[in-house]
C-alpha cells in the first residue's frame, strides 16, 4: 500500500513535469502564466501601458464608473477584435495572444470613444 502511493505521487509528479516542458515548449518562453495587465474603464478613460511585450496575456479589466463599458481589443491576428463587456463596480477578463503590431482598443458602447475611451497599443516582439 505505502509503495503505490509512493509511486503514485512521483508518477503525478512526472506527469506535471511533462505538462509543463509541453506548455514551455509550445509557446517558447519560460513562463507558463501568461502576462496580467492591469485596466481601468470609467467615463471616459481607458487606464492601461500604451506598449507591452507580445505573448500570452491575460487583460483584467475593472469598471470604476457608473455606465456600462466594454474594453474592445482590434489588431494584428484579431482583425475583427475581441472585447469583454463590464458592468460598473465590477471586473472581468480577456485573455489573448498578442503579436508584434499595432493595437487599438477602445470602448464601442454610444459615444464613448469619442468622448476618450479609445487609444493605441504598441505590442512589441520580446527579446530572445
Ligand atoms: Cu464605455
Amino acid at each position: 500500500m505505502r509503495t503505490d502511493r509512493k509511486l503514485s505521487c512521483r508518477r503525478i509528479g512526472l506527469l506535471a513535469a511533462t505538462v509543463l516542458m509541453g506548455w514551455t515548449a509550445a509557446n517558447g518562453q519560460p513562463s507558463a502564466k501568461p502576462a496580467g495587465v492591469e485596466v481601468k474603464l470609467s467615463e471616459y478613460a481607458i487606464e492601461m501601458p500604451h506598449a507591452l511585450p507580445a505573448g500570452p496575456t491575460t487583460f483584467r479589466v475593472s469598471n470604476g464608473g457608473k455606465k456600462m463599458h466594454t474594453f474592445k481589443l482590434q489588431g494584428p491576428g484579431i482583425p475583427d477584435g475581441q472585447s469583454v463587456s463590464v458592468k460598473p463596480k465590477e471586473s472581468g477578463s480577456l485573455a489573448v495572444t498578442l503579436a508584434p503590431g499595432d493595437y487599438k482598443v477602445y470602448c464601442p458602447i454610444g459615444s464613448h470613444a469619442i468622448k476618450g475611451m479609445t487609444m493605441d497599443l504598441k505590442v512589441t516582439a520580446k527579446p530572445n
